[in-house]
């Protein structure tokens, strides 16, 4: 029975209070990203997983999508779990083997040693024998050495090479990191409009990039390409900080030209407010960090991206300037896909170079992270991702 102080009123408006504070615990504490973790973590796949590979005939089939083929041992068994379309990538040089070995010996051991994904290695010059040798020794996995094209590393003959030496000059100058170099050009370009099309990743749909020297704290005991697949998600990053500004001084420009004149390729839920702090008038420098990148290649090859990237391309300022890849895969993600579409992976602890994101709480935690969750650039001064969050429904992507 009613008590009979409360009217009716009062009562709709209780029951709408407690509603509220449940939906608010639900996102807050436990967000639906978490919870498709834990249930990842918890299902029998990954127990499948954990236990050893020559037990997946063991596996329920009932537990199990179905799986695809790509060029691995374990996806040829029909019980065996559902896969990505997916490979590792790293763009090296011979003499980054030291670091190429750290990176893969930690990727491996805190993930793919589960899963078992292809890596794809990428040179502008062959990779030698030794190379090769040390690197295969590190993983069950498929690893394929690809050199890459000459024509799509070098600066193209119609590129106005006093112009270009102009430019390298005043970032020399400025004293701008690179600011001199045409092979970091070169592969800053190669990496903005090329790689993807490289016959050794043609056959893939979804990356993981990987550079020498990083590192990976945190266990990663889910699929991330099947939870970007999952949740129609396009691109992943795990930190985010601005560009120098002297590296890319016409680039907002050229970018503004190509939203007139292509308007049809702009989301209507855009990340303008994550790259512009007055609507699209100015580029406020934030991008991705895109030494680290769990993305969608069927987006680079897209109609959009693929008339973008030519369109910049033929500035010439990937030469004239110093076009980094991180600030156009970012412009390109935020402006052409949904907000929701992009994906911070904060349950990935990584470093490059000084920058690290580690997790915090139950994400350090369980992911056993080696990692000090104090030493984590994401509110940092120079982060960017405090734009990212500022993208309305971030955390219900
Ligand atoms: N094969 C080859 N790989 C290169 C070359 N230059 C850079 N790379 C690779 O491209 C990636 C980025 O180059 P780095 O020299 O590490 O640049 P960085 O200092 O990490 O630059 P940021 O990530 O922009 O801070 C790494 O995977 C390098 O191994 C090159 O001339 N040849
Ligand atoms: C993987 O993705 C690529 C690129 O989308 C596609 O061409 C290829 O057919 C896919 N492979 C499989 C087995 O689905
Ligand atoms: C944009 O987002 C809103 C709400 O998040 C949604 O209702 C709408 O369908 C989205 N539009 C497109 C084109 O994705
Ligand atoms: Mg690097």
């Amino acid at each position: 029975m009613a008590h009979p102080l409360l009217t009716t009123a009062h009562r709709r408006s209780i029951i709408i209070a407690l509603i509220t504070v449940l939906c608010v615990c639900y996102f807050m504490v436990i967000s639906p990203e978490d919870g498709y973790l834990s249930s990842k973590i918890l299902s029998t796949e990954q127990s499948v997983h954990k236990v050893d590979k020559t037990l997946l005939n063991l596996a329920s089939p009932a537990e199990n999508e179905p799986s695809h083929s790509f060029g691995n041992d374990i996806s040829h068994d029909p019980s065996s779990p559902r896969r990505a379309n997916a490979t590792l990538v790293m763009l090296a040089r011979n003499s980054d083997l030291d670091g190429v070995i750290s990176s893969v010996e930690q990727l491996e051991s805190k993930f793919n040693h589960k899963f078992n994904y292809p890596w794809v290695f990428l040179n502008d010059e062959p990779f030698s024998f030794e190379f090769k040798r040390r690197v295969k020794v590190l993983t069950d996995a498929d690893v394929s050495f690809g050199l890459i094209p000459h024509e799509t590393w070098v600066q193209p003959p119609w590129i106005d090479e006093e112009r270009a030496r102009k430019g390298r000059d005043i970032l020399i100058k400025e004293g701008v990191i690179y600011g001199g170099s045409v092979s970091y050009r070169n592969m800053c370009r190669y990496n903005s409009g090329f790689f993807f099309h490289h016959e050794l990743l043609t056959p893939y749909k979804w990356y993981w990039r990987v550079e020498p020297d990083v590192r990976f704290y945190c266990d990663i005991e889910y699929d991330p390409f099947l939870f970007m697949e999952d949740r129609d998600k396009i691109y992943g990053f795990t930190i985010s900080m601005p560009e120098w500004e002297p590296t890319i001084t016409s680039l907002w420009s050229v970018v503004k030209e190509f939203i007139s004149d292509h308007p049809e390729y702009v989301s209507p839920n855009n990340s303008m407010d994550f790259i512009s702090d007055d609507a699209g008038d100015t580029y406020n420098m934030c991008h991705f960090w895109s030494n680290f990148e769990i993305a969608d290649m069927d987006f680079w090859r897209g109609e959009a991206y693929t008339k973008f990237f030519n369109y910049l391309e033929n500035t010439g300022g990937f030469y004239y300037e110093r076009w980094g890849d991180a600030p156009i895969h970012s412009i390109a993600a935020a402006l052409f896909t949904r907000k929701d579409q992009i994906h911070f992976f904060k349950d990935i602890g990584y470093k490059h170079a000084e920058f690290a994101h580690c997790p915090q709480g139950r994400q350090w935690r369980e992911g056993h992270c080696s990692c000090n969750p104090n030493d984590n650039f994401d509110f940092a001064q120079n982060s960017c991702l405090r734009y990212f969050m500022r993208l309305d429904d971030w955390m219900f992507g």
